[in-house]
């Protein structure tokens, strides 16, 4: 280790030289697009300020008597959490004061939440305050996920069909991490790049630069509890992850969180395939496209992954409804495409 007692500010001032800010980074790139506005630097400030809040509350929830049960239920039937809650209102507060958004459609509100006064806003957020809630109480990591979109058509009223935008209209895409450190990963549709929360300064600062997906991986992650329901390609998919090879460096291993963002994140900086299938009592798998699938596809494409439903690119999905499901195989695009064609076969 080096010494550094002569001058004991020395190493530190090294270290921050190199120090770019999430705020610094969107400035940055904005100056690169004549006529940029300022819009994105105010949406990403919303998000950012949302997410250091329900950082706050998450590493303190086991202390604050925030864990546990709402007592009510989402529109899709699941139990809300405090912390859902806490997460959804407080996203929907920053997102609605930012000047830019007109609509937010949340994993927690039944239909879209139009924003007050929000009625010449251009913008449209979709998100999952908190996901992978059930993860909470056993201290396992949970995320945020969103995505920005550009309204349809400023002539008229915004109206619910606006919010219904296929994936690849995708203006920016990306997910803050509660894990053992705090990070946000997003895209602008130039390449993705990853932001560690620095705890002591409370910035997010570029860690990960240009992150890019192993074209090839050895994990596969899926919730095996389901293998009898589901479709044939996906057993033989999984029965083949498992047979030993040892020029395909099978047998791959098995990990899997239960919490879609915790996952992909690990997935995404070691190659590896999430897959949440059709199963008898999901068939159109569990995850939501408007805010987790669309979203994490968005970004695996552009670390240089692929996203499917089984049988077309995710980002291509016409959406019918707000909390719309589809199957997803996400991930390292050899191991996607080779689960995709063991599907047809
Ligand atoms: P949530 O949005 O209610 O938290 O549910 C989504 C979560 C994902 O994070 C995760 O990938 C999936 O549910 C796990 O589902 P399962 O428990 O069926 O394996
Ligand atoms: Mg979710």
């Amino acid at each position: 280790m080096q010494n550094n007692s002569e001058n004991p500010g020395r190493e530190n001032k090294k270290t921050m030289k190199g120090l770019v800010t999430l705020e610094q980074f969107i400035a940055d790139q904005q100056a690169l697009h004549a006529g940029a506005t300022g819009a994105f630097s105010r949406i990403f400030r919303a998000l950012e300020l949302g997410a250091k809040m329900v950082n706050r509350d998450v590493r303190k929830a086991g202390l604050a008597d925030i864990l546990g049960d709402f007592g009510s239920t989402n529109v899709q039937g699941e139990e809300q959490k405090k912390l859902d809650v806490i997460a959804d209102e407080t996203f929907i507060n920053h997102l609605s004061r930012c000047g830019e958004v007109c609509a937010i459609i949340s994993e927690e509100q039944d239909e879209a939440y139009w924003v007050p006064g929000g009625e010449n806003n251009e913008y449209i957020v979709s998100i999952d305050p908190l996901d992978g809630s059930s993860n909470i109480d056993v201290n396992a990591s949970i995320g945020t996920i969103f995505s920005i979109y550009r309204r349809k058509d400023m002539s008229r009223r915004a109206e619910t069909a606006d919010c219904l935008q296929q994936g690849i209209y995708q203006l920016a895409a990306g997910y803050f991490i509660y894990g053992s450190s705090t990070m946000l990963v997003y895209t602008t549709g130039n390449g993705v790049n990853g932001f560690t929360l620095d705890d002591s300064l409370q910035e997010f600062c570029l860690s990960h630069g240009n992150l890019r997906i192993p074209e090839n991986g050895k994990i596969f992650s899926i919730n095996e509890g389901n293998s009898a329901d589901f479709p044939g390609g996906v057993s033989r998919y999984i029965s083949w992850c498992k047979e030993k090879d040892k020029e395909t460096n099978r047998p791959y291993g098995a990990r899997y969180i239960g919490s879609l963002i915790a996952d992909f994140h690990r997935n995404l900086l070691k190659g590896g395939i999430f897959i949440y299938p059709p199963t008898a009592k999901t068939p159109n798998g569990k995850l939501r496209l408007m805010y987790e699938c669309n979203t994490m596809a968005f970004i695996v494409e552009q670390a240089g992954g692929m996203a499917s439903t089984g049988t077309q690119r995710v980002m291509e999905v016409i959406p019918s409804e707000l909390h719309q499901r589809v199957p997803l195989f996400i991930g390292s695009k050899k191991m996607v495409e080779m689960a995709v064609a063991m599907l047809q076969g």
